[in-house]
């Protein structure tokens, strides 16, 4: 940084890279078999800033998708930041692309990115600069859609064992119920959640209420991303507390969600809310309205994990993340991988920025293609 305190942005440049997942991830909308994802690497004068972008190849569970979010880096949101020229804060990216509606995913890559090479110059580390007050993190485990009940048990028993403090089960119309008697049977004490990503509606309210008995800790995206209403309704008819994930695009959505009763639980991810920093107003909303919060993952590399096991860190985030170890999603990690300790927790990266870095070898082996866009 200059002694002005202005990050000189030298150039920006996106890379497309493809790492294959160690099972396929099956959810109500569909299976990925590869994870796929648009790293943002920002050159700035003395550092370099990494960002990862959650859009995955299809738009199933968000509008946003990897060619679009690919396209409109290129063409909007990077050359409408290089054009602002220096940058005096990090908070400078989101109003650089305030004018640009929507692609919330495109511009927070593009924010982390740029936050990263800010803190890396400062010397100072992410979850430091958020206000993060721990530095172990709880971690649950996410569960895809397997495909046979012995499989998925043989999954979770493998989960529980090394760990995980939480198990998230992915359930769709015509498995649900049945699933989550499954693994409650088999394992009576461990903190259950369900995730519907949407795929039920208000009629399913009776599949609802015969999950109360379960205890789970959460239902997670009942209905419909628009259906806020209809969330509200049904969080008055179930003990169990509703979680918005798909729903929750903004600070201002959690807050609307809340005021209309519409959830007791909020999974923050940085992509969806379009940052970073939008995600901490998430947290500090919520946190005041006494909502409980965790942070939520889209199968990121250890460079979108590091961004959210920094969120992780913050106060009112009292609930175990989707922040599994690398080792549950690859065979190989494009940084140093994540690992869960035995009582279930994950270190939050201490280093400036981000704490961990792409390593070139590993970098270079599943990039898929890469481009440069300079300022001017
Ligand atoms: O709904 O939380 C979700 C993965 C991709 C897209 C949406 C979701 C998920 C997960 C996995 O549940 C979370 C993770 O382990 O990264
Ligand atoms: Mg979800």
């Amino acid at each position: 940084m200059s002694d002005d305190n202005l990050l000189d942005l030298r150039a920006i440049e996106l890379r497309e890279v493809a790492l294959p997942l160690v099972r396929p991830f099956r959810t109500s909308f569909g299976e990925e078999r590869d994870k796929r994802a648009i790293l943002v690497r920002v050159e700035a004068d003395g550092a370099e800033g990494w960002g990862e972008c959650a859009a995955s190849e299809e738009p199933r569970y968000s509008d946003e998708w990897l060619e679009g979010a690919w396209a409109v880096l290129e063409r909007m949101l990077v050359p409408a930041v290089l054009a602002g020229g220096p940058i005096a804060a990090p908070e400078a990216v989101g109003e650089r692309l305030r004018w640009i509606r929507g692609h919330r995913m495109a511009k927070a890559a593009l924010e982390a990115a740029v936050l990263d090479a800010w803190l890396r110059t400062a010397g100072v580390g992410l979850a430091q600069h958020l206000g993060g007050v721990r530095d172990r993190v709880a971690c649950g485990v996410s569960v895809g859609i397997a495909p046979s009940a012995e499989a998925m048990l043989e999954e979770i028993e493998g989960y529980v064992g090394s760990g995980y403090l939480r198990v998230k089960l992915k359930i769709e119309p015509g498995r649900d119920v049945e699933v989550v008697r499954a693994v409650r049977d088999a394992l009576p004490d461990t903190p259950l959640s369900v995730d519907a990503n949407g795929a039920y509606s208000l009629s399913d309210v009776s599949l609802f209420e015969a999950l109360d008995p379960f205890g789970l800790v959460m239902i997670e995206q009942p209905l419909d991303f628009e259906d806020l209403l209809d969330h509200a309704t049904l969080q008055s008819r179930v003990n169990t507390a509703i979680c918005l994930d798909e729903s929750i695009r903004s600070a201002r959505d959690a807050l609307t969600a809340i005021r209309l009763g519409a959830c007791r639980v909020i999974n923050i991810k940085p992509g969806r809310v379009g940052g970073i920093l939008e995600g901490k107003r998430v947290h500090d909303l919520a946190a005041a309205a006494g909502i409980p919060v965790w942070i939520g993952g889209m199968l990121e590399t250890g460079v979108g994990r590091a961004a959210n096991v920094a969120l992780a860190a913050l106060p009112g985030v009292t609930l175990p993340g989707d922040t599994s170890a690398s080792d549950r999603y690859f065979p190989e990690d494009i940084t140093e991988p994540f690992l869960l300790g035995a009582d279930g927790t994950m270190a939050v990266p201490s280093g400036p920025g981000i704490g961990v870095t792409p390593i070139p070898e590993r970098l270079a082996s599943c990039t898929v293609r890469v481009v440069a866009v300079l300022p001017g």
